[in-house]
């Protein structure tokens, strides 16, 4: 594993370079460095699971037939477009987002001298990425396929970051309209389909697979995915900020969080008032309440609970699945993110 992820970091410093000499622009020394500090404190430094599953599930769909050192690179290449796509969502997140840190370092727009070149920043990493495609997979049967594939992926997220903002002005003083099924929604497209099923489905896609024989497979991702953003909603006000990187702000924010919800759904009148009244304050003192509220709701309990059944459910579903590499696929991504507490 940790010999994996060298043999994937290797493959970020290739392609980093393929963006810093990109024939379809007249680089100056400014803007080549720009971009390579910018690529450096964006795209390397996360958990990289997203990128890593498009080797592992690979490796598991050939069914323990060892993978080429080529084909071990154009998965990496794959695995690193994600990263690079998780980038750009990320640059951009954090401004709408008002974060302030990301990976244990300040959001990219914080960085003194950045600002709101960050959102051009953001365009750019998403430009990247059909450049890094066309450079390793032109030619290749499935190179349309892949490209469409991302563009998907893409649009689902992009809707699913619009409601998740437009929610919370639409739920402006009306914290009433927070249900679990509009959670839901937002969850499935802003992080599942990115996160879990892409990296899956590019794997299947150079296993020479056809997507869409694989629905199946796409709505036990998508089940994985509710749950993990789950586990980031717990985490955002339950998690230690040095150990996920990112200090919360989904209260501040108004976000329709799986935790507001559930404290809509457990709470009694008094704590409802509470809740109308605190909820999306930006001072500490209203977000301090409406931890305390959680904590009262006993919601270290409450999301234990979740996270046990929506285990016991995934693993349901991934057993019921007629292929067992795909359910070994299923089995590893699902065991990276169980109890994860970053
Ligand atoms: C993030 O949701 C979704 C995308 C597409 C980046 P979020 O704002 O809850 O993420 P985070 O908690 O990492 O800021
Ligand atoms: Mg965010
Ligand atoms: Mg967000
Ligand atoms: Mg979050």
């Amino acid at each position: 594993m940790a010999d994996l992820k060298s043999t994937f970091l290797k493959v970020y410093s290739v392609l980093k370079e393929e963006p810093l000499q990109d024939p379809a622009f007249e680089f100056t020394d400014a803007s080549r460095q720009w971009i390579e500090r910018m690529l450096d404190y964006n795209v390397p430094g996360g958990k990289l699971n997203r990128g890593l599953s498009v080797i592992d599930s690979y490796r598991l769909l050939k069914e323990g037939k060892e993978l080429t050192e080529d084909e071990i690179f154009l998965a990496s290449v794959l695995g690193w477009c994600i990263e690079w796509l998780q980038a750009y969502f990320l640059v951009l997140d954090d401004i709408m987002d008002n974060s302030v840190t990301r990976r244990g370092q300040p959001c990219w727009f914080r960085v003194p001298k950045v600002g709101m070149i960050a959102v051009n920043d953001g365009v750019l990493l998403r430009n990247h990425i059909p450049r890094i495609l066309k450079n390793h997979f032109k030619g290749k049967s499935y190179y349309v396929d892949l490209l469409d594939l991302f563009n998907e992926v893409e649009f689902q997220t992009a809707s699913g970051q619009m409601i998740d903002l437009i929610t919370t002005i639409e739920g402006e003083k009306d914290l009433s309209k927070y249900a679990l099924s509009i959670h839901r929604r937002i969850v499935q497209y802003k992080t599942a389909y990115y996160s879990f099923y892409l990296p899956v489905a590019c794997a299947l896609v150079i296993s020479g697979e056809d997507l869409d024989k694989h629905t199946v497979v796409k709505d036990i991702l998508v089940q994985m995915g509710v749950y993990f953003q789950v586990q980031d909603d717990y985490l955002d006000c339950f998690g230690d900020p040095e150990t996920i990187g990112k200090v919360g702000t989904d209260i501040e924010d108004f976000k329709c969080s799986w935790l507001v919800v559930k404290a809509l759904e457990l709470c009694n009148e008094e704590q409802n008032k509470l809740l109308h009244e605190a909820y999306g304050k930006p001072d500490p003192e209203n977000v301090a309440k409406v931890k305390a509220l959680y904590k009262e709701l006993d919601f270290q309990g409450v999301f234990a609970k979740y996270e046990s059944q929506s285990y016991a459910k995934l693993n349901a579903s991934i057993e019921a699945h007629p292929s067992k590499s795909i359910q070994a696929v299923f089995k590893s991504f699902l065991g990276k993110i169980y109890k994860r507490q970053k």
